[in-house]
């Protein structure tokens, strides 16, 4: 499988990440303290997955969405909409609906709230506002190798991420990747292949857009899914991370959703709601 990830190929195929069982809350804490993720599948209700992703696709100009398709199938037509604001700033569909009754309902859903509770270890949590919704439409377009800590350095670092794929994103539909075993390496390691190899020499928070180099400099394989809606895929904020292009009609479509312990300091930036202009 040839996967790329802002149009650069990585040279190793990825491997598959380790899928975790929720029945077993000793054993998943012990797979995220030893990976610094757990991917569960089918936590979610499929169905409210797809009404989820129809609800967000319903909000834009038909011209975006394939002929004969449905909004709940997210099938992009190669067309984006004339005068569509960048993402997630307002007046696009994206930060409305972060805004939106149905979001709302979705990321109240209490299984949500239970893992992360699991994870820190029975402590009584809470969902940060600043909730994301991205999707991607086939493009060399993803992304960073980047750590969540990274953007989100001025609060405790107890906090943990939900990737939540809204709708099928098998591996060419560019879902989340992570380095093996790299929550354990040391920060410093990470700062200096800072600005070494970068798109984006002005941000200091990505470590690299070229995922096949970052996994050279640092070691570890790459490890993907192929997720469905349901699924849910949970990190640490040290473990590097980033995604893979789009490369299919059918678009990614996802939300990240943090949690943190209530009794912990969290980042001030994310406890308001998130925009695509808010500069985090
Ligand atoms: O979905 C993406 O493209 C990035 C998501 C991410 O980095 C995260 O959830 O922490």
């Amino acid at each position: 499988m040839r996967v790329t990830s802002n149009g650069v190929a990585l040279s190793t195929a990825p491997s598959a990440m380790r899928t975790s069982r929720l029945d077993d809350p000793q054993a998943l804490r012990e797979n995220f303290r030893r990976d610094g993720y757990v991917l569960l599948r089918q936590v979610l209700d499929r169905d409210t997955v797809i009404g989820l992703r129809g609800a967000y696709f319903g909000m834009f100009d038909p011209s975006y969405l394939a002929k004969e398709t449905t909004p709940q199938q997210g099938i992009w037509s190669g067309e984006a909409p004339a005068g569509l604001p960048p993402h997630g700033h307002p007046g696009h569909p994206a930060h409305a609906f972060v805004r939106s009754k149905v979001f709302a309902d979705f990321v109240q859903d209490q299984r949500l709230l239970a893992v992360a509770q699991t994870l820190f270890d029975g402590a009584e949590t809470m969902r940060l506002p600043r909730q994301i919704v991205r999707h991607f439409h086939q493009g060399p377009r993803a992304s960073r190798a980047h750590t969540d800590f990274d953007y989100l350095d001025r609060g405790s670092d107890q906090v943990l991420t939900m990737w939540i794929p809204i709708g099928d994103c098998p591996v060419p539909t560019g879902g989340i990747a992570y380095l093996e075993g790299s929550h354990r390496l040391p920060k410093a390691q990470l700062q200096l292949l800072k600005n070494r190899r970068t798109d984006r020499p002005d941000d200091p928070r990505p470590i690299s857009h070229d995922l096949g180099w970052t996994q050279q400099e640092l070691g570890g394989r790459w490890l993907c899914a192929d997720f469905a809606a349901g699924d849910v895929a949970i990190h640490s904020p040290h473990l590097v991370h980033a995604t893979f292009d789009t490369t299919t009609s059918s678009m990614r479509m996802s939300a990240d959703i943090r949690f943190v312990p209530i009794d912990v300091e969290p980042d001030p930036r994310w406890l308001r709601p998130w925009s695509g202009d808010d500069g985090n």
